[in-house]
């Protein structure tokens, strides 16, 4: 057999390629496997386990340079459905779930082992995951599983080819109003995807227009398609859906979700979905959220507007995720009673368990909307009886628009391990969305994705650890943000020591370097409006967006205290409520979020808040120069491809860092007239 045959021909580049370049390796690891690289022997059939059998004899041949043959009988490489392994006995500890697999050394050469076909496939990426990385036989033994249930990315795809807060290109999927031909494309971002464990996919952005709403009859043929070409990966297929729906494509007068017309439209749109896409995941809901339509035009709650569609898929086995993302975005600035952070809560938390079982609440994971820093969203423990998930943004939307580097995992992690105290200490966010905390049916981790059809995927080639580091995450919320980095960069770039050091030296700083010339303490904002990128201190201070930073000439931040401000604080439990509600002990990171403070307030640093303000402004384009400079080290360790393109950015981030840092100095000595203690320039 030549499984490879397969796959069709796609120049192999690096660039292109990302973490599955395969690259070969050489002795003494490479002899260590190739003796039992010459035959694959499969056990259990399905598209899956085809797909697993094609990546496994294409890895191998471009890594070992050997091209597998397909045998009946185990000579070298088994692969399969652990109960039909006929004469392979499993350890106790390699009891795995459904979505797990086992990798495991046998005399004939390595089993590796899943209870379902997509442990297979995740067994096989590990597998050449691990060789990549000059794994030692001897220690490739392993039995895994995923902790997250529902491990998903969001595509904020249009039809017409755009992308919402896409900064990587056109979409791969669409183009002009109709459904891309290159399946090829499609097929390997399915499996870079699969290749870190993602089982579920939405197609289309949350916001739905008029061809959108469509994927639901003119263009559900398309939507087979690509739900089979995701299916031969694991991925499950969703869709993003216009509340609406019944009166744009049904004709009704009305989407009251308690009407009975309605419903029985939902109900038959559902049944003929089913029909074509078996295994169709469910709807991915934004309603009443930025003009988007939803129960609340009809005087229904979320609750009624989402179990009228959990009931129509209910019968499928499918489930509807409703975005909690509902504000008022129609705020006046000078109401300082109302607080676009207290809206998620506000609206869900009265709800708790009256959700049927099949729908999740999608939660971003700040209360605000993936700013570089805010809280964590206080829903996250407070709804006991909803099935939830984490929502997160992998495309840099307010964290650099993938012309900077901003490596997200460092600040994912802290989301995650952030304990809300819900059931007493220990009931952090990760325990929470794994359903570890409370029971749930359905749960999990979704993000917004960050490619499109630049050469590259990311339009930054660091932003495809952001891609990888989320689905290693999702497997596993208690990885290591550094040995996540460590295994990107050795299967992007190779293992030099040098490389490894200065390109984790630059992901692990990047978040808190790009943090320090945006925005201060917490704040957030201060960008340009529309397209968010760029400073703008006043951008949306003006706006009815509720998102404020109340700067004056005396100080600057939002009060939301319970006492005298607008009482979010009050959302968490104790003891972060008191700790955030007292500005001494609120983390600085985040006073401004929390707290109104003068400029001559002193940080723990025993600066002034404005010396902080002008100091790390200063400090953060430094820094990405170093970045530069440490950079440039590697001018003969990559190749010129990556390492020009990467310099090319760097040189515009640190354009674009020196604006952003002179825009908000100025800003602030401007409005205090204190000057910078170090004399430094200052506009
Ligand atoms: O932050 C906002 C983005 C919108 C996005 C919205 C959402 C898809 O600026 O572009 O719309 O969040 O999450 O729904």
């Amino acid at each position: 057999m030549d499984a490879t045959t397969k796959r069709p021909d796609r120049k192999k580049s690096p660039v292109y390629d990302c973490w599955l370049n395969y690259r070969p390796i050489n002795a003494p690891i490479a002899d260590a496997y190739a003796t039992f690289c010459h035959s694959i022997t499969c056990v259990g059939t399905s598209p899956v386990i085809e797909s697993a059998l094609s990546e496994l004899a294409y890895g191998i041949q471009s890594m070992l340079g050997i091209t597998p043959e397909r045998t009946q009988t185990f000579q070298g490489i088994a692969i399969g459905i652990v109960e039909q392994m006929d004469g392979i006995a499993f350890s106790e500890t390699e009891n795995i779930d459904e979505e797990g697999y086992i990798i495991k050394r046998h005399k004939q050469g390595f089993i590796i082992a899943g209870k379902q076909d997509r442990g297979v496939l995740y067994g096989v990426f590990a597998f050449l995951r691990l060789l990549q990385m000059k794994t030692p036989p001897e220690k490739i033994e392993r039995a895994e599983c995923p902790l997250n249930k529902l491990r998903m990315v969001n595509q904020w795809d249009n039809m017409d080819g755009t992308i919402e807060r896409g900064y990587a290109g056109k979409s791969i999927f669409y183009k002009d109003n109709r459904f891309s031909e290159d399946m090829e494309i499609i097929r390997d971002y399915a499996r870079m995807l699969a290749s870190v464990g993602i089982n579920g996919i939405v197609l289309n952005n949350v916001n739905v227009h008029h061809y959108e709403t469509r994927l639901l009859t003119d263009f559900l043929p398309d939507v087979v398609k690509l739900a089979e070409l995701f299916r031969r990966y694991g991925i499950q297929t969703f869709l993003s859906i216009n509340y609406s729906s019944p009166i744009d494509l049904g004709g009704l007068p009305t989407a009251d979700p308690l009407d009975a017309a309605v419903q029985n439209w939902w109900c038959e749109k559902v049944r003929e979905i089913y029909q074509s896409i078996p295994d169709f995941g469910g709807f991915l809901v934004k309603a009443d959220s930025e003009y988007r339509p939803g129960p609340f035009t009809y005087g229904r709650d979320h609750a009624e507007g989402a179990n009228m569609l959990a009931k129509a898929l209910k019968p499928f086995g499918g489930i509807v995720i409703w975005r909690c993302f509902v504000y008022n975005c129609m705020q006046d600035w000078r109401d300082l009673e109302t607080d676009r952070a207290n809206a998620a809560y506000d609206n869900f938390m009265p709800l708790d368990g009256k959700f049927m079982d099949n729908v999740i609440l999608q939660i971003k994971n700040g209360p605000m909307d993936f700013q570089v820093r805010e809280p964590v969203s206080s829903l996250f423990g407070s709804l006991k009886k909803t099935n939830q998930m984490l929502e997160l943004q992998i495309t840099q939307e307010y964290t650099g628009q993938q012309k900077h580097v901003c490596y997200l995992i460092p600040q994912w992690k802290e989301v995650l391990d952030f304990d809300t105290f819900a059931k007493g200490s220990g009931s952090t966010v990760k325990r929470i969305i794994s359903g570890r905390l409370f029971p749930q049916k359905h749960c999990g981790i979704a993000a917004v994705s960050n490619i499109g059809d630049d050469a590259n995927w990311t339009g930054h080639i660091l932003a495809q650890a952001n891609l990888y580091g989320y689905g290693r995450l999702a497997w596993n919320p208690d990885t290591d943000s550094r040995a996540i980095t460590d295994e990107w960069i050795r299967l992007t770039f190779g293992d030099s020591d040098k490389v490894m050091d200065v390109i984790n030296d630059i992901l692990l700083s990047s978040w808190h370097t790009y943090e320090k010339y945006t925005s201060p303490l917490g704040i957030g904002w201060m960008v340009n409006p529309g397209h968010h990128y760029g400073p703008s201190v006043d951008g949306y201070e003006y706006s009815a967006w509720g998102t404020y930073h109340r700067a004056d000439c005396h100080g600057i931040g939002v009060d939301r205290t319970v006492e005298t401000g607008t009482g979010n604080t009050g959302q968490y439990f104790p003891p972060n409520a008191e700790m955030y509600n007292n500005r001494e002990t609120c983390p600085e990171e985040l006073l401004l979020f929390f707290h109104r403070v003068p400029y001559t307030y002193r940080l723990k640093s025993g600066k002034t808040l404005i010396q902080h303000i002008y100091d790390t402004h200063f400090e953060g384009v430094e820094q990405v120069k170093r970045y530069r400079d440490s950079w440039l080290e590697l001018k003969d360790l990559i190749d010129t491809e990556r390492f020009d393109h990467v310099l090319k950015m760097l040189e515009i981030q640190i354009k674009d860092a020196a604006e952003w840092r002179d825009v908000v100095n100025s800003y602030f000595f401007r409005k205090t007239g204190i000057p910078d203690e170090k004399g430094r320039t200052i506009y």
